[in-house]
């Protein structure tokens, strides 16, 4: 029981401290018309690393990444490539806005358009100790990251608390 406990914590734990995440845009709907892609990414936390994947038949819908008037305006003159292979990886490397459309038709105005907002890496990378010594110097890094990995051990252990009972 307790060993069966503690790998569900450590499965449960590895993915959170690694931190990348696939977000499937739209998810089982996947890139197409009658989705609405503002719902879809309103719960979600987007971090530098993750990566959005837009599935799609291939031929019906593209991607292409826009600025943000282009954004309201549907407009598809953009300098950014278009992407068309029908499983588009987008990893997203800098914090900030971005903004994907589907350059296709009149899709985008019909609400083919996907916003999202990417915050910086949730676990910062741990500062390498200059002095080596004093552990209660208080490097205020390292203490966040042990304190983020012990809130998410007992996140986890919770988790797998409810699971089991
Ligand atoms: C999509 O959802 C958002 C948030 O719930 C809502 O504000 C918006 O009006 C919806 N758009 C359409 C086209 O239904
Ligand atoms: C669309 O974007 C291009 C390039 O940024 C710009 O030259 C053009 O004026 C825009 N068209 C409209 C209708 O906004
Ligand atoms: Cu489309």
């Amino acid at each position: 029981m307790a060993l069966k406990l503690a790998l569900f914590i450590a499965m449960a734990t590895v993915p959170a401290i690694v931190g990348a995440t696939d977000f499937i845009v739209g998810d089982e709907d996947g890139w197409k018309l009658g989705v609405n892609y503002t719902e879809w990414a309103e719960d979600k936390d987007f971090r530098v690393g993750d990566r959005i994947v837009f599935n799609y038949v291939k031929g019906k819908h593209n991607v292409l990444s826009v600025s943000g008037p282009a954004f309201h305006s549907c407009n598809k003159t953009a300098s950014s490539q278009l992407l068309t292979t029908g499983n588009d990886k987008i990893e997203l490397t800098k914090a900030g806005r971005k903004w994907y459309i589907c350059a296709i038709g009149d899709h985008c105005d019909k609400g083919m358009k996907l916003f999202i907002d990417v915050d910086e890496a949730e676990v910062p990378a741990p500062a390498p100790s200059p002095t080596g010594g004093n552990g209660n110097s208080g490097n205020s890094a390292n203490i966040i990251a042990s304190f983020t990995c012990s809130y998410l051990v007992g996140l986890a252990a919770i988790w797998a608390m409810v699971i089991m009972f």
